[in-house]
């Protein structure tokens, strides 16, 4: 396998030969695939490019301020051909969905991702498993075909960069990115407005569900481990979806002295879906193998049928034992 550098120069020199450029985004589109999406089209756009953008996936409400995105189309609703395509933020071809299919109908491809698992699976490949964004290598690649940063292309960078770094928390946030977010902040880039839009605003039903959650919140093992439960009521009763209590099994691991977390929540299908979380050295992701479920050490899920209560005792009962073993 060829070693994994940036390539900005080969990328550039791609996109110059192109005059029809297709821009990939993965499945589940994030904020740092779509920011890098909308930063290329406007980029390829000022160079006077035939650009269109494409994920095989519905663009979240919350990103819908980025520039342009809402020319992302399916890649069903373009048949092609393309000069070049050009994944962002892609770690492997199954991440690509329905846009693989783009792939033969492209003359070049290419791409610019930051995965450390990136197999290389492109014609050209710019990717750097140590950037903490993609969006940090779109930044490289702007310079390197001489676009100069304005307040859009900076909304679009600041999402991503933002965003896959936690908010400037996590450990792989480096001094390349606040130089970047330097440059960014030069062009008058909104940053309290975006910041309350990415990290602060929640919809009500989701703050009805945090109330829930915190209600049901018990203390096992002197406070070590914290269990919150959500049934399908308490879903209808906030007018709240799934996915609106995907983070908070936090609130639980968040209390000093927790070492692990447990959120079980109760689907309209009857199914019961299991958020393990713990802090380093902890690790709950055997846990979830033994019920059949997996993830991360820290971080693991588990979906099964039964009695909730009844259910979650018995995951309770295996994350005691793992933290007494
Ligand atoms: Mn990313």
């Amino acid at each position: 396998m060829e070693a994994m550098r940036r390539n900005p120069e080969t990328i550039a020199r791609r996109i110059l030969e192109a005059k029809t450029v297709a821009v990939c985004s993965h499945v589940n589109p994030d904020g740092d695939t779509l920011g890098c999406a909308a930063a290329m089209r406007l980029a390829l756009l000022r160079m006077g490019k035939n650009v269109s953008l494409f994920c095989d996936g519905k663009v979240p409400d919350q990103l819908s301020f980025l520039p342009g995105i809402d020319e992302m189309r399916m890649p069903s609703e373009h048949d092609g051909p393309f000069d070049l395509m050009l994944s962002v933020d892609v770690s492997d071809e199954k991440r690509l969905g329905a846009c693989a299919g783009l792939i033969a109908k492209s003359a070049h491809t290419a791409q610019i991702d930051h995965h450390p698992t990136n197999p290389l699976f492109m014609e050209e490949n710019s990717v750097d498993g140590k950037a903490p964004a993609a969006c940090i290598l779109i930044r490289e690649q702007l310079k390197e075909l001489g676009v100069k940063l304005d307040r859009d292309l900076a909304i679009c960078l600041y999402t991503g960069i933002s965003t896959d770094t936690g908010n400037f928390s996590f450990a792989s946030t480096d001094s390349e990115c606040f130089r970047v977010m330097s440059e960014l902040m030069e062009t008058g880039l909104p940053l309290a407005t975006l910041n309350r839009i990415l990290f602060r605003d929640r919809a009500m039903p989701q703050v009805r569900l945090i109330g829930k959650a915190l209600n049901s919140l018990s203390y096992y093992e002197n406070g070590q481990i914290a269990v919150m439960k959500l049934t399908r009521d308490d879903f209808a009763e906030c007018g709240a979806l799934s996915e609106h209590a995907d983070t908070l099994v936090n609130f639980g691991l968040d209390t000093v002295g927790t070492r692990m977390a447990l959120l079980v929540r109760e689907g309209t299908d009857g199914s019961l879906k299991f958020s393990l979380r713990a802090k380093e050295p902890d690790c709950v992701s055997d846990v979830a193998q033994a019920f059949g479920g997996g993830g991360h050490p820290q971080a693991a899920g588990i979906t099964m049928y039964g009695k909730l209560d009844e259910t979650a005792g018995l995951v309770l009962d295996a994350m005691i034992r793992k933290l007494n073993g």
